[in-house]
């Protein structure tokens, strides 16, 4: 049974890197310190990756290459250590935010940009990755995790789920509609809130007066705090909470507390509600700068490693860029695709209504209205 422990969120690295043992959570970490260090410079990789993609994505938004981009600066521990805790079988309900989680899932780098470039209402295939499309609408997805987790244990499947929000979806109905549902059925699925202590310009303070993982145990949903920003801790504790649902005992919580160090979209500017102090504070506590501090100190990771990886990162970057400058537009009535499985009559209807009042521009442009000011019409 998970706990809350004594309300401190678990740390397995300090902030100047520094391992601490932990009686509960060492265990889980096993294979890594006995792997000749591959699997800990696999989540290095993938954080410094992640933060790149970040970067490339706020660019190119900037460029108007993108309609939109939600920054995840700052997040990256909660997200790459938590995937890398996530089995293949295991299935994935993650919001917009979640693009480093989708990244180590390993959805295509093309796929990753589609739904902010505006191609496709989304990038892949969610039943080729076991990833849902990421949901924009705050807290829907906890609701699809918990009934795909109510099939899983109907099916007596062995797998799990997990679904990432953010601390401002747990004000949402939805998401306490969830936890019912996940606790009275007892589904195998893992609520991962990611709380980067702002919804849009909304403090977590307004609206939890409690830390958010202390509201599950209310539920009857057993609850852990994590330092969001200590990497090991947030791979150790989501495999903790992974394995108890695989096992049948049930849902559990996760707060990862973190922070969100870039706007919430490119739409929005922080510094008019958000104190430069507060940013300044959390920057202190960077997680890759934590992690590095880390495998350089026990001599896992030295320059040569680093600049190997910042050169994976730069190509990852420019893959993205090429792909997404070349994205080819698609055609307006593929919007009418992929909404039902299968054909539907009053969707039918509609795209054929659409095309004929397309069709109705072609005409017009036939008739232009300048033709007619030339033939004096006017
Ligand atoms: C149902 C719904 N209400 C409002 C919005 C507008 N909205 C977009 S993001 C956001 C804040 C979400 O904050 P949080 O859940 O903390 O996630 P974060 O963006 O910090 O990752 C809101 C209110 C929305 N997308 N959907």
């Amino acid at each position: 049974m998970l706990t809350g422990d004594d309300g401190a969120p678990v740390q397995l690295l300090s902030p100047d890197g520094q391992r601490r043992p932990h009686e509960r959570y060492d265990r889980l970490l096993a294979d890594l310190d006995s792997d000749d260090s591959n699997a800990l410079l696999a989540l290095y990789e993938d954080m410094i990756v992640t933060r790149r993609i970040d970067a490339e994505g706020t660019a190119l938004q900037r460029q108007g290459q993108l309609a939109l981009w939600p920054p995840f600066l700052g997040q990256e521990a909660a997200q790459v250590g938590s995937a890398h805790a996530i089995n293949r079988d295991d299935f994935i309900f993650a919001s917009y935010r979640e693009i480093a989680v989708a990244y180590v899932r390993g959805i295509a780098l093309p796929d990753l940009m589609k739904q902010w470039r505006g191609t496709q209402n989304a990038g892949w295939n969610p039943f080729e990755s076991n990833m849902a499309p990421t949901q924009v609408v705050i807290g829907a997805q906890p609701l699809h995790a918990v009934g795909y987790a109510m099939g899983v244990q109907f099916d007596g499947a062995e797998s799990a789920v997990i679904t990432y929000f953010g601390d401002g979806a747990t004000s949402q109905g939805d998401v306490n509609e969830s936890m019912v549902f996940a606790a009275s059925f007892q589904a195998p699925v893992v609520f991962f809130c990611q709380n980067n202590h702002w919804a849009i310009s909304e403090p977590v303070g307004i609206q939890a007066h409690v830390p958010i993982g202390l509201r599950a145990p209310g539920f009857g949903i057993p609850s852990v705090r994590v330092d969001g920003n200590d990497i090991l801790a947030c791979l150790a504790v989501t495999r903790e909470a992974l394995e108890h649902a695989r096992a049948g005992h049930g849902p559990s919580y996760i707060e990862a507390v973190t922070y969100r160090m870039g706007a919430h979209t490119t739409a929005d500017d922080p510094t008019r509600y958000r104190d430069a102090n507060e940013l300044e504070d959390w920057k202190g506590r960077d997680p890759i700068a934590r992690f590095e501090a880390y495998l350089t100190g026990s001599g896992i990771l030295d320059d040569a490693g680093r600049s190997q990886v910042a050169e994976k990162a730069d190509a990852v970057a420019a893959a993205i860029r090429e792909a997404t400058i070349h994205m080819p537009d698609p055609e307006p009535e593929e919007l009418f695709e992929h909404v039902y499985a299968g054909p539907h009559a009053v969707l039918e209807r509609q795209r054929d209504h659409f095309e004929r009042y397309r069709a109705g521009f072609a005409e017009h442009s036939n008739h232009a209205p300048h033709a007619a000011l030339t033939e004096g019409g006017h």
